[in-house]
């Protein structure tokens, strides 16, 4: 038997399905906020930011030199960010440099100031720059 709220019930499921935007639908989190956002706040800080691109970074370091070549960033960098991030010219990059560069992409994400990233901060031109860096 179908009862007057069943049909209420369904209905509501319906149309947060459909609409999305229903206030019955829980917050979307991206994949990629779920999988950097440890503490689950809700937004991304530099401490969340630098570890997921540190993990990267181990990843990326084929050769066990801890240091990354431009052979091993794998296309994550042209070469006019390469140099950039790689004051010292020797032709890579080490982890302090990788992070400094993180730290400068994070603040560029940053838009307001707040210590933080939240899902638009992520999707931001300057967010997705920032993404690259960490998965
Ligand atoms: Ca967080
Ligand atoms: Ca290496
Ligand atoms: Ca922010």
């Amino acid at each position: 038997m179908i009862t007057r709220r069943m049909v209420l019930v369904g209905s509501l499921l319906a149309s947060s399905i459909v609409g999305g935007s229903s206030v019955f639908a829980a917050p979307r989190r991206s994949r990629v906020m779920q999988l950097l956002d440890t503490d689950n706040d809700g937004t991304v800080d530099l401490d969340e930011a630098k570890r997921a691109a540190s993990a990267l970074f181990d990843r990326l370091d084929r050769d066990r030199d801890g240091t990354l070549d431009r052979r091993e960033l794998r296309g994550r960098l042209n070469r006019a960010e390469f140099n950039l991030a790689n004051p010292d010219k020797d032709g890579t990059l080490s982890k302090d440099e990788y992070l400094r560069l993180v730290e400068r992409r994070f603040r560029a994400a940053n838009r307001d100031n707040d210590g933080t990233l939240d899902e638009r901060e992520l999707r931001s031109r300057a967010g997705q720059a920032l993404l690259r860096l960490l998965q």
